[in-house]
């Protein structure tokens, strides 16, 4: 429920806006903004301030009313009521000014912040563009080139950047009222105008020649495919060359487009999705969690130090055990070398990387770790090892602590059987590199107790993760589905395409990297030794790794050794097509008797996204993901999905169940059903019309 409330203070009218829990712009908050802002006209009143309760400014229009009838006053009409105030309205920012929230305070004839405060156009990360003028004002203010890449990025910039940018006028170091009440009173000394930004003009002849041309170049390498941000710079452009109105026009227009994109839909789809996927059914949300003040890293690795950074990051100090003094110092090296690269990219202070070392501690003891809240075992994949130190952890760590493993794919009850204490023991799957990476699954073995789940949950929030929950069963949800997308890519490889008509296919689509270009970037060596302790009856359908097991035979494991599916540059590791790849590949084709073919760009993207599909739905089925979106999360944020694609699921949806189904069906016929048997889920909600949505509302 919103309220906005109104108190005259000496010659200031204080708005206060409360809508929580992020003030957006719903429909009552909107009313009570008109309401106030016209009612002030009238009063003693000699300035206006609009501040906001609770944890921040405006953060944006209400999402959660996009698609519903449109209910007056609009937004628009909220601007230009503020807009054509005859007092001066100050805006006074707190926490994140985001979207149509920073609009309004642009509407504003000024602008203070708190220096905590942040402020940003994030419209474009919801396939969204500004729209309630941010595109046409941000520049009168900014400059072009500024507005260019804070709007088209939609990253938040603290105030003081935004200050030296012109978009806030005051910093105001603590308390938000007070600083605003002396910068109102300020201006009311010296009868400060209420400028309006609109009334200002950019000279198009200040505009480098070629400017908006090689940026739109620039933004397509970075957002291939995506509308919003070239619909972004065509707004701006338009603050340039047209008149105010005239610009607000095109801007809506383009808004409006972009509103009804399936990529607005799929994006805004994930927003949400990341949101919901905290939430735990069948776990009350009171349930309790364990205060995690220290943690232990089990193995200095590149997981292990990735993940030791994350905890470092978040304050939280950290052991990082490893068996000697020389493993040990080459982990404390790697990360080091982590943060050097952050400091580099601007990304830490040296001060804070400092503070971060100083919160890793190294060690070779065990004995060390009887105090802490958490040990995260993050050591290579051998279940007997894995076991080996949970055995140890259990008789070390004090009652209490939780234990964890990084494990990517295999059974937590398993090693949670290694400890008198199953209930204390989780699943934390971090993604490689896992001081970047933002998904985090969560695996809950059938013993893991609920506060040992919640805490996991809760710590994810911590170390900014996002987390989504997973049952036990091999590889949980990203690693599993990842078996059959990475299958088709092998058997479409064997079968007639190239390396890289795969790559191109799924990263013009909207991939991250495409399959072989990842396999080169992970090792194919990975793959090659799980599968040199298997038995050939237990390696599955040599047509699916003989390719890969050919080349790491030649040496040829990937990047690292400087070829793979391709040759990498030893300068820049800029990857090229090698003609020796492709004898390889047709070796193994006729060693395996496959014809080789012509097979269509649009029949890889199929094989590769409908294996996707089909295998979440059995995960559906299995109960190892709550919820549809849950598993586009882990896609978007783990395995480089498009997020103006939603995700595997939404996907399906998007296109229709049906025609998913027909085409698995289509692919079982001519390649076999060991490979192709449409999942039941996936069968009943076709023959019944409905989407993977459909079933996750009657889930809940
Ligand atoms: N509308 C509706 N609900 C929102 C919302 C929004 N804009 N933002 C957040 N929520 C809900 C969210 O779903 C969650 O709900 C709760 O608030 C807490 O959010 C005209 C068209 C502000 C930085 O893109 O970036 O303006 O799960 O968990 O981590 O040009 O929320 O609790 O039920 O994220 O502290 C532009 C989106 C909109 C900002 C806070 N604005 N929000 O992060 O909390 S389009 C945005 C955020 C627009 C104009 C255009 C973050 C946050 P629940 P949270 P947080």
């Amino acid at each position: 429920m919103s309220t906005v409330n109104y108190e005259l203070v000496g010659d200031i009218g204080v708005i206060r806006l409360n809508n929580p829990p992020v003030n957006a712009l719903s429909h009552g908050l909107r009313e009570g903004i008109w309401g106030a802002i016209k009612n002030a006209q009238g009063d003693a009143s000699k300035a206006l301030i609009l501040l906001c309760e609770g944890r921040t400014f405006i953060a944006g229009a209400d999402i959660t009313e996009f698609g519903k009838p449109p209910q007056a006053p609009a937004l628009s009409e909220v601007i230009s009521e503020i807009e054509n105030s005859r007092k001066p309205v100050v805006a006074a920012i707190h926490g994140t000014a985001l979207g149509g929230g920073f609009e309004v305070a642009l509407a504003c004839h000024y602008r203070c912040a708190l220096s905590s405060a942040k402020v940003g156009l994030p419209e474009v990360k919801l396939g969204l563009l500004p729209g309630a003028g941010g595109t046409q004002r941000a520049p009168r203010l900014a400059g072009v080139a500024a507005a260019l890449e804070l709007i088209t990025k939609g990253t938040p910039i603290p105030a003081a950047k935004a200050e030296s940018m012109k978009l806030i006028d005051r910093v105001i170091s603590d308390d938000l009222l007070k600083g605003a009440l002396a910068f109102a009173n300020e201006l009311i000394e010296r009868n400060a105008p209420t400028c309006r930004v609109r009334d200002i003009t950019i000279d198009p002849a200040s505009i480098p020649e070629g400017l908006f041309s090689d940026f739109r170049q620039k933004l397509e390498k970075r957002t291939h495919g995506q509308l919003a941000p070239q619909h972004i710079v065509t707004c701006v452009e338009a603050a340039v060359q047209l008149p105010f109105e005239e610009g607000l026009a095109k801007e809506l227009d383009l808004f409006i487009e972009c509103l009804l994109s399936s990529q607005s839909a799929a994006l805004r789809h994930i927003f949400f999705a990341e949101r919901s996927a905290k939430k735990i059914y069948g776990l009350p949300k009171d349930t309790p969690t364990r205060e995690i003040n220290s943690v232990a890293i089990i193995g200095a690795g590149t997981m292990g130090g990735g993940i030791a950074m994350n905890f470092a990051n978040a304050g939280i100090p950290v052991k990082l055990v490893e068996i000697n003094q020389n493993a040990l110092d080459r982990g404390l090296a790697i990360i080091d070398k982590n943060y050097n690269i952050s400091l580099k990219k601007g990304k830490l202070t040296e001060d804070q990387k400092t503070h971060c070392l100083s919160l890793i501690e190294g060690t070779t003891h065990y004995a060390d770790l009887t105090k802490v809240d958490l040990v995260i075992e993050a050591v290579f994949e051998n279940m007997a090892l894995k076991q080996e130190i949970f055995a140890k952890l259990d008789k070390t760590c004090k009652p209490g602590a939780i234990l964890a493993t990084n494990t990517s794919y295999q059974d937590i009850d398993q090693i949670a059987a290694a400890t008198s204490r199953p209930e204390d023991v989780i699943g934390l799957h971090f993604f490689s590199p896992a001081n970047v990476m933002k998904l985090l699954e969560v695996v809950r073995g059938s013993k893991s107790a609920d506060d040992v789940i919640a805490t996991a949950m809760m710590l994810a929030k911590t170390i900014k993760k996002t987390p989504v929950l997973a049952g036990n069963g091999y590889g949980f949800i990203g690693n599993r589905m990842l078996v059959p997308y990475a299958r088709e890519a092998q058997l479409c490889l064997i079968e007639g395409a190239t390396p890289e008509q795969i790559d191109t296919v799924m990263q013009s689509w909207g991939m991250a990297m495409g399959p072989m270009a990842m396999g080169d970037l992970a090792g194919l060596d990975i793959g090659y030794k799980v599968r040199q302790n298997l038995a050939d009856s237990e390696k599955g359908d040599p047509k699916t790794y003989c390719i890969a097991d050919a080349l790491v035979s030649m040496g040829r494991l990937g990047q690292k050794s400087g070829a793979g599916y391709y040759h990498y540059d030893p300068e820049t590791r800029a990857r090229s097509n090698d003609p020796q790849v492709l004898t390889v590949i047709e070796t193994h084709a006729e060693e395996q008797g496959v014809e080789r073919r012509e097979i269509s760009d649009t029949e890889i993207l199929n094989r590769l996204t409908f294996a996707l599909i089909n295998e979440g739905a059995k995960i559906l089925e299995d109960g190892i993901a709550q919820r549809p979106s849950d598993i586009d999360v882990v896609y978007v944020y783990g395995y480089g999905f498009p997020p103006h694609r939603g995700g595997p699921m939404h996907y399906a949806d998007s296109i229709g169940l049906a025609k998913v189904y027909d085409a698995i069906c289509a692919f079982r016929d001519q390649h076999g059903e060991h490979y192709w048997t449409p999942a039941p889920l996936l069968t009943q909600l076709a023959q019944e019309g409905k989407t993977f949505a459909n079933w996750a509302h009657n889930q809940r």
